[in-house]
């Protein structure tokens, strides 16, 4: 049974990514945000009229009890993602949390287990899986072009956190979770990989660097990215600034990821390069319109993206023709239309697949980023358990 029209949602958090969210489902056309949720009812009703949202909480489980919400988008520090995601799920309401999913595999194990037997639709944001490219990508090595799949490297990295005065709530356990780097932009990647290749992650070995154990912290707190001169206190910190992870995957293929948010220069750089036995691929996302194909017995090619020669099955997600470049906000508007036309269609009932990331592979990422953090631990291999 479709929805009734809009598609009605509350947003719990205004730092970086809450408006980043608010504006991709502004341009949907068929949902609406009624209401956001910050720390404070002063901060909340401030960013709510900065972004023209009519209603503002300071406490989210009122957000959450809203009956004029359908719909919770949970872009709040890591730590209420569990608790905020529980809430509404049992309130009835479909949810989009940022990822991580949660700070633990036990917590993320349980929203998934709470989710499904909801019938409510749950998603994730991993929205770099929704670049055009690299929806091509997956066709390409779906329909065997490269190949058996037998290398994946890359990484991601950034410089936002390289300064001891650069300070966020990701650095703190509490706040964050343990890991942060790959909790934060690591799971990006991990996702990524596994769902470009088809193949899952069976085992990790990694190490972890805290390249600033010491960072100043602000008298207020700030936004990711956001920089501001204010009276600082000298603060330990053990949560990492960088890994080095090798990886191994199902079907016998290998990798290694790095992640660092203190490479000087690199403002947001997802990079990947999967090599099979035919062929080679490798994306970048400071050029995200580009899809670079490596070959043996003939010249490189690079393609721009332009609809008419993507795949059929990536052709979808481009929403402008080639020239027209679509980046980081386009991504998190294709995300949110994905999502959105399925809880329109009737969400499972429609008998479609949802065509997004779920809290089912939220979970999977968690229980990935604790392996990782034992095998940094315990210097060595850890397994990863099959879901
Ligand atoms: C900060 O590292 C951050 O905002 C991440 O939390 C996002 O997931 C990433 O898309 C951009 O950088």
């Amino acid at each position: 049974m479709a929805r009734d029209l809009p598609i009605r949602v509350g947003v719990i958090g205004a730092g970086f990514i809450g408006p980043a969210h608010i504006e991709s489902l502004r341009r949907l056309g068929f949902v609406e945000v009624v209401a956001l949720a910050g720390s404070s009812q002063a901060s909340a009703e401030r960013k709510a009229a900065a972004l023209c949202v009519p209603r503002a909480y300071g406490d989210y489980r009122r957000l959450i009890a809203d009956p004029q919400v359908d719909v919770v988008h949970i872009t709040a520090a890591n730590v209420l993602h569990y608790p905020a995601a529980r809430a509404a799920l049992a309130a009835g309401k479909h949810v989009v949390c940022e990822k991580p999913l949660a700070m633990t595999a036990a917590e993320s194990g349980e929203l998934v287990r709470a989710a499904e037997a909801s019938g409510l639709v749950h998603a994730v944001t991993f929205n770099v899986r929704f670049y055009p490219v690299l929806q091509h990508a997956r066709a390409l090595i779906g329909r065997g072009d490269l190949g058996p799949v037998t290398l994946v490297h890359g990484g991601y990295w950034q410089d936002w956190l390289l300064l001891d005065t650069d300070y966020n709530w990701r650095v703190e356990t509490a706040q964050g979770g343990a890991l942060r780097a790959v909790g934060d932009i690591g799971s990006h990647w991990l996702d990524l990989a596994q769902h470009l290749t088809g193949l899952a992650i069976r085992a990790v070995f990694a190490d972890l660097a805290t390249v600033l154990p010491v960072r100043r912290k602000p008298a207020r707190s700030l936004d990711a990215f956001e920089t501001a001169e204010v009276e600082r206190t000298p603060v330990r910190v053990d949560t990492e600034d960088a890994a080095s992870v090798l990886l191994r995957f199902g079907g016998g293929a290998h990798g290694v990821m790095m992640v660092s948010q203190v490479s000087a220069g690199r403002k947001n750089r997802l990079a990947i390069e999967i090599d099979g036995a035919r062929g080679a691929l490798a994306w970048d996302g400071e050029r995200p319109d580009e899809l670079w194909l490596g070959h043996r017995e003939r010249p490189n090619e690079v393609l721009i993206k332009d609809p008419a020669l993507l795949d059929p099955l990536a052709r979808p997600y481009a929403r402008y023709p080639g020239g027209h470049a679509e980046g980081f906000p386009d991504s998190h508007t294709a995300i949110a239309r994905a999502i959105y036309e399925y809880i329109r269609a009737g969400g499972r009932a429609s008998g479609r697949a949802p065509g997004f990331p779920t809290f089912a592979d939220g979970h999977r990422e968690v229980v990935i980023a604790e392996c990782i953090a034992r095998s940094a631990r315990e210097e060595r291999w850890v397994e990863v358990p099959v879901p």
